[in-house]
């Protein structure tokens, strides 16, 4: 996306964030949620996360969940200053909170996703089809921002890629535990064992357009 470094700008530069979750919630749009509530929060944002539905209980792990608020409309909240609206994993306006078409000059909306189908409804539109989970983009957006990941965003972005690459439908069965033998690592091998080759190894870097980050660096997970 020819303007990603300018969108970087935006963000850095207005003194609130707004985050939206797509209808019916899921580990990709809230993994996201989560990890961009905690960078705004470390660059002293104020921050505040809505969306049309609720909070699945399942999810509640996720750093700053208690924050999400469920809401039909954005109405009565943007208008005020500058602002960015950032919406995850939504093709569309009709998939998310109402009144994001009517957000005024002020308001930067940011649309970040990987459906093909997206409308481009943003100030900014990162869609990047090849992407396997919005995880990975803001993964990626923030190595491109050179914003520091803490401990604590690894979990977010974890649950958001292993949504959408099918992470978690994997069974995990007692006899390669028990085969598995020793109980410090058993979990990590458990897990590896049943995965398939393909999600071994490091996930693709696709930001080489954007000009500087590689993932080669990270072992295999
Ligand atoms: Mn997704």
């Amino acid at each position: 996306m020819k303007d990603f470094k300018e969108m970087i700008r935006s963000l850095e530069k207005v003194p609130e964030w707004i985050i939206l979750a797509h209808e019916k919630p899921d580990g990709d749009t809230l993994g996201c949620g989560s990890a961009l509530f905690l960078k705004g929060m470390a660059l002293g944002k104020k921050c505040s996360w809505f969306g049309p539905d609720p909070f699945p209980r399942v999810y509640g792990f996720l750093p700053f969940s208690e924050k999400y608020v469920t809401t039909e409309t954005l109405e009565g909240m943007t208008g005020y200053g500058e602002m960015a609206v950032v919406v995850t994993d939504t093709s569309n306006p009709g998939r998310t909170v109402g009144g994001l078409t009517q957000v005024g000059d002020r308001v930067a909306v940011i649309n970040i996703d990987h459906h093909g189908d997206n409308s481009r409804f943003g100030t900014f539109n990162w869609v990047d089809e090849e992407a396997s989970s919005v995880g990975l983009m803001i993964y990626e957006l923030f190595l491109s921002a050179r914003w520091e990941i803490t401990r604590e965003m690894a979990d977010p972005l974890f649950t958001a890629v292993a949504t959408d690459t099918g992470f978690f439908q994997v069974p995990l069965n007692g006899r390669e535990d028990a085969q598995n033998g020793s109980r410090s690592g058993s979990k990590r091998s458990r897990t590896l064992q049943g995965i398939p080759e393909s999600l071994r190894e490091p996930f693709p870097c696709r930001t080489a357009p954007l000009g500087h980050r590689s993932l080669q660096g990270h072992p295999s997970p």
